[in-house]
């Protein structure tokens, strides 16, 4: 009885603080509504060349839902400090966009599947 006892009462302390945390988290979610850009934008695709001189990639991608592209070929431009030697014509791999300031979407990251 007395254990639960103690239990109880360690749910009674317990409760307001997850509360509080709730609250805390709900109110950066709204920041990122005002700022969809910053929300990672993720796609799959498979690689048909390299440009290492323009930092691009010939990618043909499936489709990327949050941008409501269709599956697609085209050029990706490179994020600075991304490592294009990984990558060679016929790799498949996943990687996440950013949108510059100038509102082109470059590749940040990437990981072979
Ligand atoms: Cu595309």
């Amino acid at each position: 009885m007395k254990t639960l006892f103690l239990a109880f009462a360690a749910l009674a302390v317990a409760a307001p603080v997850a509360q509080a945390q709730m609250s805390h988290d709900s109110g950066h979610g709204g920041m990122n509504h005002a700022a969809p850009a910053a929300e990672a934008i993720s796609g799959t695709g498979t690689v048909n060349a390299v440009d290492p001189a323009k930092r691009t990639v010939n990618l043909t991608h499936q489709p990327i839902a949050a941008l409501g592209w269709p599956a697609m070929t085209m050029d990706f431009a490179v994020a600075e400090g991304v490592d294009l030697g990984a990558l060679k014509k016929g790799d498949k791999i996943a990687f996440t966009l950013s949108r510059g300031a100038d509102g082109i979407y470059r590749i940040e990251r990437f990981a072979h599947q």
